[in-house]
């Protein structure tokens, strides 16, 4: 299994539509094992596959957070959301590929998501709580969309200014 980087906002790659899979194969697997052992050793609460680069529907998650507590990880192949609650939920979100960067993010209580599991089976479940608000992040990921696309113009510019200065910071200390 391997971690690979995850891409910083502004990039081309985060903002593009991810395909579909077609035909779950091994290297499919073998890629959610990368991106599970990525997301914890991050560490995170979810992952999706448009953040290492790779342009398919695969998110990876798990938000059991309290400390003993038996991972959960899951791996969901074409996800999507089939019924949402009208009912809304506010939680301060984060992002991997916009570090600590946090704001307020106003979604669905409860989602019903479909997706293919790894052995090629559909499954069907509704989401509350925190697995609801991450599975709508890593869906919108999917779909090249940001959490700071809910934000203002304003606040949206201003992190990403944060962004490329993050960025040019990094690339300084590493050359
Ligand atoms: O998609 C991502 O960038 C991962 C992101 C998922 C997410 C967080 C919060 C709300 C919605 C979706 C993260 O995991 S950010 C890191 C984080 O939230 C966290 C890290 C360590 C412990 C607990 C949480
Ligand atoms: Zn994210």
């Amino acid at each position: 299994m391997a971690l690979h980087p995850i891409l910083i906002h502004p990039d081309p790659r985060l903002k593009k539509p991810s395909d579909p899979v077609t035909d779950l194969s091994d290297d499919l697997r073998r890629l959610a094992d990368d991106m599970l052992v990525t997301m914890y050793d991050a560490p995170g609460i979810g992952l999706a596959a448009p953040q290492i680069g790779v342009n398919t529907r695969l998110i990876v998650m798990d938000c059991i957070k309290e400390e003993g507590a038996a991972p959960r990880p899951m791996a969901l192949f074409n996800p999507e959301v089939i019924a949402a609650s009208d009912d809304t939920n506010v939680y301060e979100e984060g992002c991997l590929s916009i570090p600590e960067i946090y704001a307020d993010v106003t979604r669905p209580r409860e989602v019903t998501v479909r997706w293919i599991d790894r052995d090629g089976v559909a499954q069907e479940d509704t989401f509350d709580g925190l697995w609801a608000t991450c599975v709508q992040h890593e869906i919108d990921h999917l779909d090249g969309k940001l959490f700071i696309d809910y934000l203002s113009p304003l606040k949206r510019q201003l992190i990403t200014r944060k962004m490329v200065k993050l960025k040019r910071d990094r690339a300084r200390d590493s050359a």
